[in-house]
């Protein structure tokens, strides 16, 4: 599609924008309604009996995917770098792995950084389309930036959640081309474990036979390093977590105080996750008019925001079966335990 202009053009579901560069198209399809969407989950989270949650979705405003980026140079956390050295080490093997032609399309590309070593190895053999599917619109343009340079591929972004992209990429996508999607930096450790596999279930539904899945799982490991990359020195981490209350503030004009809630980490072993939570320092009331809600905090009570599960090595290759996919390869990285985990649609 390289040198092709999409024209806008408006459906049901949602508005299309196409972005023309000399050689690149890039397609913005906007999610409508997303402030009622975002007040809704706030509400359903918050209102729910017992513990107090937000998803952890609503971390990516801009502010937000820039602290996410700044957390990936911290040195507690090693997840990004595993994943990335994993990448580029391996990228070829990878490739030569999948049967030509490729095209790819990435969940969660943020800037579309990780994808660069497998498109270059891809485009050293044949043109292909790389399809990032984000729903943040500023990443998206940063993918079309930082990919510029790569001569032999087409773009195409979807600003869509996951599923409703990759819908999107199938309907898009030639025939002739077999898929390869990327799921990396472990974002699959972000839903529990049945709800892990519901997903991997999905996406292989909407793929074709031979297609394949490159999926990154962050590995178990001690839990004081755990704690430290999910608590950091600097702050980091904890500034990411509350700028969830800060968004609400902003978008749902509410009134927390940040100051008198805490960032925290914690372990759970019996899920194999870390979790993070928002304390609140004393009791207190916090009222969000956009989501029609008043709420009580006791001292000491949290919201919970975040799980990030951690694997063991095998139990990938038992993800895989019991979403349709077959494992048939995985690469672990020496310095920070870390899966790149290449997956085959059966
Ligand atoms: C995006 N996700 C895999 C990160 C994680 O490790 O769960 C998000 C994150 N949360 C705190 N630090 C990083």
């Amino acid at each position: 599609m390289l040198g092709h202009t999409v024209n806008a053009h408006t459906t049901n579901a949602h508005t299309t924008n196409a972005h023309t560069t000399n050689s690149r198209t890039i397609n913005f399809q906007a999610i409508r309604n997303f402030s009622c969407e975002f007040a809704s989950d706030v509400r359903d989270g918050l209102t729910r009996p017992g513990q107090k949650e937000l998803p952890s979705k609503y971390f990516y405003d801009d502010l937000g995917s820039a602290l996410f980026e700044v957390i990936s140079h911290l040195p507690e956390y090693g997840l990004t770098r595993a994943d990335e050295r994993l990448l580029q080490r391996h990228a070829c093997e990878i490739v030569d792995r999948l049967d030509a032609p490729v095209a790819v399309a990435e969940l969660g590309s943020g800037s579309g950084k990780k994808a660069r070593w497998i498109l270059e190895a891809i485009a050293r053999r044949q043109r292909t389309s790389y399809y990032p599917v984000e729903i943040s619109r500023s990443a998206l343009l940063m993918c079309q930036r930082e990919l510029s340079d790569i001569d032999s591929i087409s773009i195409v972004g979807f600003e869509r959640e996951y599923l409703d992209g990759l819908l999107e990429v199938a309907a898009h996508r030639q025939r002739s081309q077999h898929l390869l999607v990327l799921f990396l930096g472990s974002t699959i450790g972000n839903f529990d474990r049945p709800a892990g596999i519901k997903f991997l279930a999905e996406v292989r539904r909407i793929l074709e036979p031979g297609d394949s899945l490159l999926l990154g799982t962050d590995l178990e490991k001690p839990s004081g390093q755990l704690l430290k990359a999910y608590d950091d020195e600097l702050g980091v981490t904890a500034a990411f977590n509350l700028n969830l209350l800060a968004r609400v503030n902003r978008e749902l004009d509410a009134d927390f105080d940040l100051g008198q809630f805490a960032h925290v980490a914690r372990i759970n072993r019996q899920a194999r996750s870390v979790e993070m939570h928002l304390e609140s320092k004393r009791r207190q009331t916090v009222r969000i008019p956009a989501a029609d809600l008043s709420l009580e905090f006791a001292e000491g009570e949290t919201i919970w925001t975040e799980s990030s599960h951690k694997y063991s090595p095998e139990e990938v290759f038992q993800m895989a079966r019991a979403a349709g996919f077959s494992c048939q390869a995985q690469w672990i990285d020496e310095q920070w335990p870390f899966a790149e985990n290449l997956l085959i649609a059966e």
